[in-house]
């Protein structure tokens, strides 16, 4: 532990950190170690190509997207307190953890991963998943394995299933909705806190 708070020590604010985002002091320590090996020039924040060298991104077919999810808009560097913020939302759900409803809705809620999940697919952020945006979506995960048509209707088919207010796109609420049964930690599982 003695090495563990001589890590802790080196980074601002990170009581309120831990509470923010509900990881441990030793999770903290985990993921600066993480960050650190990332930041391969030590300029102190990451870059979107720092995360090119993460396994599971690199393999995973919405990869750049969740990369994205990093930087906002026309911003090229993320630092330690974001990048923890970001990853806050794959931490499993607090099942047992009784809630204070006086207290912001936690990072790792249901309700926030889904929104996290949401604008993967929502790129130009007006609240709704077009036909155009599911359908770049579905391309990039089923590459090769089906054809244009069957991707096109694939993309008809789940609009029409979640568009309950028949403008022909999904909103969060919508979307939301039709993920109701899905155990989203599964969904999100990507392991970067191992
Ligand atoms: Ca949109
Ligand atoms: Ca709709």
């Amino acid at each position: 532990m003695g090495s563990n708070n001589s890590t802790l020590s080196k980074i601002p604010n990170v009581d309120e950190l831990m509470q923010e985002t509900g990881f441990t002091p030793a999770h903290i320590v985990r993921l600066y170690d993480r960050f650190k090996a990332l930041d391969k020039d030590r300029k102190g924040h990451l870059s979107p190509q720092d995360f090119g060298s993460i396994k599971e991104l690199a393999m995973n077919p919405i990869g750049d997207r969740i990369i994205g999810a990093f930087f906002s808009p026309g911003q090229e560097a993320v630092d330690f307190h974001s990048f923890v913020r970001i990853l806050a939302h794959f931490r499993p759900l607090d099942k047992n953890r009784p809630r204070d409803p006086n207290t912001p809705e936690p990072i790792n809620s249901r309700t926030s991963k889904l929104r996290f999940a949401f604008q993967l697919y929502d790129q130009d952020k007006d609240g709704k998943i077009s036909r155009a945006e599911l359908l770049q979506v579905l391309r990039t995960m089923l590459e090769m394995q089906v054809t244009e048509e069957q991707l096109e209707s694939i993309a008809d088919r789940t609009i029409q299933e979640a568009d309950l207010d028949g403008d022909s796109a999904i909103s969060f609420d919508e979307f939301r909705k039709s993920l109701e049964k899905v155990n989203i930690d599964h969904k999100m599982s990507i392991r970067f806190l191992r």
